[in-house]
């Protein structure tokens, strides 16, 4: 249909890829071959068959384990450099990519390795493909603020090479407040502000994060729906909302993407945002994001361009750079 193909070639920025999530099972197995990394899975097959999810920790336990078979920073550079060239594919021409030091660092891999690799990917990327692509640092909620700060500070010798940084993994019991002093560093040093919240969590988390937090968008942020006030507030707020619908259905946040919110959160006014988050896992980039969300709820062409719309609004680029694309 007509949205479908508007939406594959649109121009459009993604601003909620976490790079890990994005190596797929065949990388896997040649990274752990090059690397001498033994696999718990016989082979491409087996592995692929362990990606049946049944909420968010059983994804992120089969995530982090995938995750060990990178040691080199070449194997960081050729894992981004894969993702770039999938998004350019998908007619993204701006990516504000998530990556998770401590999954790295906690093995003994340094940051230097995980930052400067995935830097040059960005910059080559950007020379071959024309794609422009900068980096979000990521903590992992399920681990301390004390680490989160040490984390910080040690990723401070390549202050330049990342825009901002975010919040992520288990979401249940690690409310946005446990991160208050790191993100009030951060935003000392002038980085800019995301967080995951209201993806398992409640609608209180997603306040929180506005509240405490002080962050410029909330990734995912559905179960706003359920809080009436809430999305009025982000509405008004014109507070992005990077949505990853294919993520949602595959870790049963919803039952079908017939029953997506994000078609009422649009409604309301929300700058909504689509999103692969895991494409790697989750069976799909971008464009097969847009395009599964138009079928299920029915978007019409003028939804999906703005959705487009969104994506740069919402994205850290600056004025000249949003003018050109918007
Ligand atoms: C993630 Cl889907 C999702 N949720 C939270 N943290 C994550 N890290 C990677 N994917
Ligand atoms: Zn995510």
């Amino acid at each position: 249909i007509a949205a479908i193909d508007l939406a594959r070639a649109i121009p459009k920025a993604e601003l909620h890829v976490h790079v890990e999530g994005t190596l797929e099972p065949e990388l896997i197995f040649q990274l752990a071959g090059r690397n001498g990394v033994t696999l718990p899975y016989d082979d491409v097959e087996a592995l692929r068959k362990a990606y049946a999810f049944t909420d968010l920790q059983s994804f992120l336990d089969i995530y982090y384990a995938g995750a060990s078979v990178l040691l080199k920073e070449q194997d960081f550079y050729d894992m981004a450099m894969a993702y770039l060239r999938c998004a350019h594919a998908d007619r993204v021409v701006h990516a504000e990519i998530f990556f998770d030091p401590q999954t790295h660092t906690a093995r003994g891999v340094p940051m230097q390795i995980v930052i400067e690799g995935l830097h040059r990917a960005c910059v080559d990327a950007g020379q071959e493909l024309g794609i422009s692509a900068v980096l979000i640092l990521c903590f992992l909620r399920h681990l301390s603020e004390d680490d989160a700060l040490a984390t910080l500070e040690a990723a401070l010798p390549w202050r330049d090479r990342f825009i901002g940084i975010g919040l992520d993994s288990s979401e249940f019991g690690h409310p946005p407040e446990k991160f208050a002093r790191v993100f009030a560093r951060a935003r000392e040093l002038g980085l800019r502000l995301v967080a995951h919240a209201g993806e398992e969590g409640p609608p209180a988390y997603i306040r929180q994060a506005l509240d405490v937090l002080q962050v410029e968008r909330i990734d995912h942020g559905v179960r706003s729906i359920e809080e009436p006030a809430l999305v009025a507030r982000l509405a008004s707020e014109r507070m992005p909302l990077t949505v990853c619908p294919l993520s949602n259905l595959k870790l049963k946040g919803v039952q079908d993407l017939a029953r997506h919110p994000l078609r009422k959160l649009l409604q309301a006014g929300v700058c909504v945002t689509i999103n692969s988050d895991d494409p790697a896992y989750f069976d799909g980039y971008v464009t097969e994001n847009y395009a599964q969300t138009i079928e299920a709820l029915k978007l019409t062409p003028e939804e999906v361009v703005q959705i487009a719309r969104n994506s740069f609004e919402a994205s850290f680029v600056d004025e000249a750079q949003r003018q050109q694309w918007l």
